[in-house]
């Protein structure tokens, strides 16, 4: 599947030219489902400061609530190569809509937390909220931005897609990697007690320890959904090809090595990987060659 905008919006198209470069098949063997004519809905400028293009953005996670919501009661797994990470709300609404009675546990690598609020965000940007949007808003404290009446509607329609609400609870979180957060989000990840594993942890304590770690901390949850930003990984390993690199993240064998764990895992209904962008690449679309090469790998584990 691939949906979502702008500078991102080539990030899918980029991961399969990837493939058709190394002369691989990997997408040729699939059923490839896209949601077109969506990117549009994001082009227009925003009227919305702290909810930025959030009239577009609901039309965005309708089309996946719908999309992802059928393929898994189809008994197929949405390997999901998205845009900027703005959409992963509208993945997560299709993933509870299919499955409203089970608990999802939900891994999130990333530099960012992505857990900002139009009332807590510093940019407006939708993808450093799509998390926030699977959660009960009540547990996540501050409002300090004066929004309109509107975006407040927008965003209250947002939460709603899928029909359930709160779609996640905080403790069925995991971050990985997550290294450049704001306060308000700090506050947030406290008062939530969501855990993140940082990248020297995952080196001192060795992944498959933390993947055992993980695994015991989501036992309680029925299913599991893996979202994964490319800039979770090291912006000198790939090339700075995503839209906010942060420096000290995993190397691209780690972020294997962990998705793999993942594809391996009966839980995992979904992964989705997101924020390649190949016009801010430094070298000929090194991020989506990485990436590519990731895909491959959690296809490959999916079909063993
Ligand atoms: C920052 C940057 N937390 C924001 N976030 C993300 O604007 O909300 N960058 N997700 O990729
Ligand atoms: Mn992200
Ligand atoms: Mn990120
Ligand atoms: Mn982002």
């Amino acid at each position: 599947i691939t949906a979502g905008t702008r500078g991102a919006s080539l990030g899918p198209d980029a991961i399969v030219t990837a493939a058709r470069k190394n002369e691989k098949s990997l997408f040729g063997d699939y059923l490839i489902e896209e949601i077109k004519d969506v990117n549009y809905l994001l082009d227009s400028p925003t009227e919305y400061k702290y909810a930025k293009r959030i009239d577009g953005l609901l039309a965005v996670y309708n089309a996946l609530n719908d999309k992802v919501s059928t393929l898994l009661l189809n008994n197929k797994f949405p390997l999901i190569l998205a845009a900027d990470h703005g959409s992963a709300g509208g993945t997560i609404a299709g993933i509870k809509s299919a499955f409203p009675a089970k608990r999802l546990g939900i891994v999130w690598v990333d530099a960012h937390a992505d857990i900002h609020t139009p009332y807590t965000t510093p940019s407006g940007n939708m993808h450093g909220m799509p998390l926030a949007t699977a959660l009960n808003e009540d547990n996540l404290p501050c409002k300090l931005n004066d929004l309109s009446e509107e975006t407040i509607q927008y965003w209250e329609k947002l939460k709603q897609v899928g029909g359930i609400a709160p779609k996640a609870n905080a403790e069925d979180i995991v971050y990985i990697a997550v290294r450049d957060t704001e306060d308000q989000e700090n506050k947030i990840m406290d008062r939530l007690q969501i855990k993140n594993y940082p990248v020297a942890e995952l080196r001192t304590k060795g992944i498959s320890v933390i993947m055992n770690e993980i695994e015991t901390k989501l036992s309680d949850c029925d299913i599991i959904y893996v979202s994964f930003d490319v800039d979770s990984m090291d912006p000198e390993m790939t090339s700075h090809g995503t839209g906010t690199p942060v420096k000290n993240g995993i190397s691209p064998e780690e972020a294997n090595e962990i998705l793999i764990s993942f594809a391996k895992n009966k839980k995992t209904v979904c992964i989705e990987f997101v924020e390649v962008n190949p016009c801010l690449d430094e070298k000929v679309n090194k991020m989506a060659e990485v990436t590519m090469n990731l895909v491959e790998s959690v296809l490959d584990t999916l079909n063993d």
